[in-house]
């Protein structure tokens, strides 16, 4: 891993992007819809997906949509490592207008609103603040949505629209005291530095609770898997919310805005919300459900190394291995099943990086009669919450985090 001394000289440096004359950035400037107005399908299922390379910094990519970039980590990447590589990482975004180069000397982050000492801080005095590094898994709300049955609108990924990083970066915490937040703030608000390309369009902006923005958790990323941010994934900075949803991870910050009320802005009090109800979990049409905006990542496990349809040799000891997190607290417990989930046995679990982040577990199993069979794995976080037999449900088709199933044969 790199020093942050070595990251910052790098990020003293003006930052072009060349790469961006090709197929992918060039494009970005202009105008297209919000992914929200739109229903992709999965064309032959999530095997069966377009995948690119034309995206600057990023290696080969599922393309979801090339205008906002939406880019998905192909599923096999996350067999070969707990860190998700950064030319790997999955890219989303809800507007086309995105710089395609950020002047790191003249970029400042300002802070402002209810605080007695507004900052516009350069990139040189943010990093003279203490540094913080901790794994984190940055997972989009609408991960898996295009499992979702009965089928909803968005963006249809499938389950590589997650990732897991080492950040480094300072802690909001620090940003906020040095502007000194004054009594009767309730939220603090994110943006950055992209913006709608049609007049209409509501900023993408975010917020978190005061109290929440103060934790000492919240940070302000400069540099993931120990090198500065890939352009997509939100350089100079981005905040990272460990334990919540990606659509707080605002990319590419330069505005954070202390209010002294809720906001009410189209992407807190519109989009991004979900029943009150454990793993966000609705009966379609059901009515009188209370939302929320989106919150805590709920805790997921996978296989990573047996693809559905494989085949498994009858009487051969099989290994089968994966990533699990806990979501918003750590993994307790791996189990998994060779028999659709009538017996289950606990996994053993690789080494742990830090509870926010991704887990290995691997098990061994022989199977013994020939014919189909399903593997199952299930993640008990270290609050106890398990993940769900049957898929949860909401028409946003958000937090999908059921038991994944493998159908194999044995042969
Ligand atoms: N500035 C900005 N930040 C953003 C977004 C955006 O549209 N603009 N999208 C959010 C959402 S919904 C997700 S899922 C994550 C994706 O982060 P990544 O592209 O680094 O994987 O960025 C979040 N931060
Ligand atoms: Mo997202």
């Amino acid at each position: 891993m790199r020093s942050t001394s070595s990251i910052a000289d790098a990020l003293s440096r003006r930052v072009l992007l060349r790469q961006a004359g090709a197929a992918g950035l060039a494009t970005l400037a202009m105008p297209a819809w919000a992914e929200t107005m739109v229903s992709l399908p999965l064309p032959g299922g999530p095997d069966d997906r377009p995948i690119t390379t034309a995206f600057p910094q990023k290696g080969a990519m599922v393309l979801q949509r090339a205008r906002p970039p939406m880019l998905e980590t192909p599923f096999e990447v996350f067999d070969q490592g707990v860190f998700t590589p950064n030319d790997r990482f999955f890219v989303r975004w809800h507007w086309s207008v995105i710089p395609t180069n950020v002047d790191v000397d003249s970029f400042r982050l300002a802070v402002h609103g209810h605080v007695d000492k507004p900052l516009s801080l350069s990139l040189k005095e943010l990093m003279a603040l203490p540094h913080i590094e901790y794994a984190a898994v940055d997972e989009c709300s609408g991960n898996s949505r295009g499992f979702f049955q009965p089928r909803v609108p968005g963006g249809e990924w499938g389950n590589g629209g997650m990732g897991n990083a080492r950040w480094t970066g300072v802690r909001l915490k620090d940003v906020l005291d040095r502007a000194g937040v004054k009594p009767g703030a309730v939220q603090v608000r994110f943006s950055g530095l992209d913006n709608a390309p049609v007049a209409d369009g509501p900023k993408f902006i975010k917020s978190l609770a005061v109290d929440h923005a103060r934790d000492g958790e919240v940070m302000i990323a400069f540099a993931m898997n120990g090198q500065q941010l890939p352009l997509l994934n939100g350089f100079p900075l981005r905040l990272v919310v460990p334990g919540w949803y990606a659509t707080y991870w605002m990319k590419m910050l330069n505005d954070i805005e202390v209010l002294d009320s809720l906001d009410t802005n189209f992407w807190m009090k519109t989009a991004y919300l979900i029943p009150d109800t454990p793993h966000a979990d609705m009966k379609p049409g059901q009515t009188g459900v209370n939302l929320v905006p989106i919150n805590r990542l709920n805790p997921r496990s996978f296989i990573t190394n047996v693809k559905a349809g494989a085949t498994l040799l009858a009487g051969k000891p099989a290994a089968v291995r994966g990533i699990a997190f806990g979501g918003d607290t750590g993994v307790k417990q791996v189990d998994f099943s060779a028999d659709g989930g009538n017996s289950w046995h606990a996994a053993r679990l690789g080494k742990d990086e830090g509870k926010y982040g991704f887990r290995r577990w691997e098990s061994r199993f022989t199977p013994k009669t020939k014919g189909n069979a399903v593997l199952m794995v299930r993640c008990t976080n270290s609050n106890g919450d398990v993940q769900p037999a049957a898929a949860n449900w909401n028409p946003s088709g958000f937090m999908r985090n059921v038991i994944e199933s493998t159908p194999v044969t044995v042969a």
